[in-house]
């Protein structure tokens, strides 16, 4: 039997392919039968343009549904969907382009100028647009391909993505994603949050990350339901849904803000029944806040794009602020110290995974399979964590160098590098700094050189030009020098708490 991704979706698909499968703008709905034809109509337009199952296609775009049919017809034709976040500017796309080495890319209209160059410089002759509306070349191609596709058979651990992930050293790494990966964890997703007939999921997330494509979007293929599928976060709007809707899933920041609107009543989430919280750090103050709020108490959980989701609160019982829950099925969580022994319950040390979820290594780059693989098969999350005498994992750090602002990833690394080739700068250190907003701040902290004169804003502007607007520092602050410890290393909790004070 194929283990291709969509052939398990489609067998959940409701029997009346008429029932809504997304619900957009002022309540047009998108049915089943249409997602089926229009993914069947994008997956002809690649094959027929020579496209073979094992090639990447690069597509950045904005979220529409196009854009989700274009993914389902990237996994009925083999394709292996590299999505990129569409804030990522022209030197982080060049890389991404060399490193993955797609036969296709798919970008919004404004950025053909120079993304269909950047393309053909590197051979790829296969260009298409798409803007918010799902409209462009690509859509043009299919209108008229037909709308039924056999389904392309592929095995477990055959490539359905390649999600980008920065590291420590400032280089992407391409997380290479299986059949086998996705499918385990929308099974135990689908099973362990207890989605039901008539769930209505609302959809705010963005198209391009784990959380909103293969948690969210895969709970509701997998249940056969429909959601309520918007561009972008909006509270007021979210709040005005819940009454029609039964489940939320977001980022901390989601809720925080929702907590700002003064319609969030209990009233207002009579009839949800699940909000679903993560991809960076809920406070414990947020969980306790919302639940005296609506009576809802937020279920946490805790991913990442290597392995899909790891750990969950459960449905039923105790949801336990400040922490991320229990290991789910089938998955292998371990806390290990230095020496890579099992740590005490209470005892905090570096989490270490297995299971059917996890990425079977990074796309080209062996040595870091290497590296962030132990002997006997764990993947290395670079998290820190305890677990509680019952089980409960709580997070309490990372090893890696790494900033989560408004559930965004930034390597400090990267925005170091952009920032050192500022001219008139000595060097740098970008540090997270507590925000009430997006949970942590990129913060930059520029040495100039000897005898230049630096301004916060020409630093923050140079950044802005170069990397995504999410990267971009909050604040840049002008310093004479970097502290460093005894062995010459830039003391960056140092600077962290420097600059998290209040007058920062
Ligand atoms: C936007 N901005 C941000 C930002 N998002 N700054 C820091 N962090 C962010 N996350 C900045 C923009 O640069 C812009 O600045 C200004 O805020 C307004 O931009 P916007 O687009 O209007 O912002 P907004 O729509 O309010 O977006 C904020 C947000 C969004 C929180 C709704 O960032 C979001 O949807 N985040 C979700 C990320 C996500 O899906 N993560 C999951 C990863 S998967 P300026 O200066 O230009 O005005 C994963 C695995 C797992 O981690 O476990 O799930
Ligand atoms: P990403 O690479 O975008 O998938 O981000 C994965 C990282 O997000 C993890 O390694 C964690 O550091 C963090 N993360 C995800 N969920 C949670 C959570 N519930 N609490 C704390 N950190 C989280």
């Amino acid at each position: 039997m194929t283990a291709n991704l969509y052939t398990l979706f489609e067998s959940r698909f409701p029997s009346d392919r008429s029932r809504p499968f997304l619900w957009v703008g002022g309540g047009n709905a998108v049915s089943y039968a249409e997602a089926e034809a229009e993914s069947a109509r994008l997956a002809h337009v690649l094959a027929g343009h020579g496209l073979r199952p094992g090639d990447r296609v690069a597509v950045q775009v904005e979220k529409s549904p196009r854009a989700l049919f274009l993914y389902l017809a990237c996994l009925r034709a083999g394709l292996v969907y590299l999505p990129l976040n569409s804030a990522y500017q022209q030197g982080e796309v060049g890389y991404f382009l060399d490193n993955a080495e797609p036969r296709a890319v798919v970008g919004q209209p404004k950025a053909m100028s120079w993304l269909e160059p950047l393309a053909l410089e590197r051979g790829i002759t296969n260009c298409f647009s798409m803007d918010e509306h799902g409209e462009g070349s690509l859509a043009l191609a299919a209108r008229s391909a037909p709308g039924h596709f056999a389904t392309v058979e592929r095995s477990p651990d055959d490539l359905a993505a390649i999600l980008y992930t920065s590291g420590t050293t400032g280089r992407s790494k391409g997380a290479m994603i299986s059949h086998r990966n996705l499918a385990s964890n929308a099974s135990v997703l689908h099973a362990h949050w207890g989605f039901k007939p008539g769930d209505v999921l609302i959809h705010m997330l963005p198209l391009f990350h784990v959380h909103g494509l293969f948690v969210a979007c895969h709970c509701v293929l997998m249940n056969g339901s429909a959601m309520r599928f918007h561009a972008k976060f909006d509270a007021a709007r979210a709040i005005a849904e819940f009454a029609t809707s039964s489940v939320f899933m977001g980022v901390p920041t989601f809720y925080t803000r929702l907590l700002a609107e003064p319609s969030l009543t209990p009233n207002a989430c009579a009839s949800m029944r699940l909000f679903v919280s993560g991809s960076a750090p809920l406070l414990a103050e947020t969980h306790r806040e919302f639940s005296a709020r609506t009576g809802h108490r937020i279920l946490e959980r805790y991913g990442m794009t290597e392995t899909g989701m790891l750990t969950s609160n459960p449905l039923e019982g105790d949801r336990r602020p400040g922490t991320v829950g229990l290991p789910l099925p089938g998955t292998q969580v371990r806390v290990v110290d230095e020496s890579g022994q099992a740590c005490a319950a209470g005892d905090i040390g570096s989490i270490q995974v297995k299971g059917d979820n996890v990425l079977s290594g990074y796309w080209r780059m062996p040595e870091k399979n290497k590296e962030e693989f132990t002997s006997d098969g764990y993947f290395k999350t670079g998290d820190m964590g305890m677990f509680s005498p019952d089980g409960y994992l709580s997070i309490v750090g990372r090893s890696k160098d790494l900033i989560i602002t408004g559930g965004y990833n930034v390597y400090p690394k990267e925005v170091e590098l952009v920032i050192d080739e500022m001219p008139g700068v000595m060097e740098s250190a970008v540090v997270g700094v507590p925000h009430r907003d997006f949970g942590e701040a990129v913060t930059a902290v520029v040495v100039p050189k000897t005898g230049t004169k630096l301004a916060e804003a020409e630093v923050i502007a140079w950044v802005k030009g170069r990397l995504a607007n999410f990267k971009v520092p909050k604040r840049a602050h002008i310093v004479p020098d970097l502290p460093r410890n005894a062995m010459g290393k830039v003391q960056k909790n140092v600077l962290r708490d420097r600059f998290s004070a209040p007058d920062h």
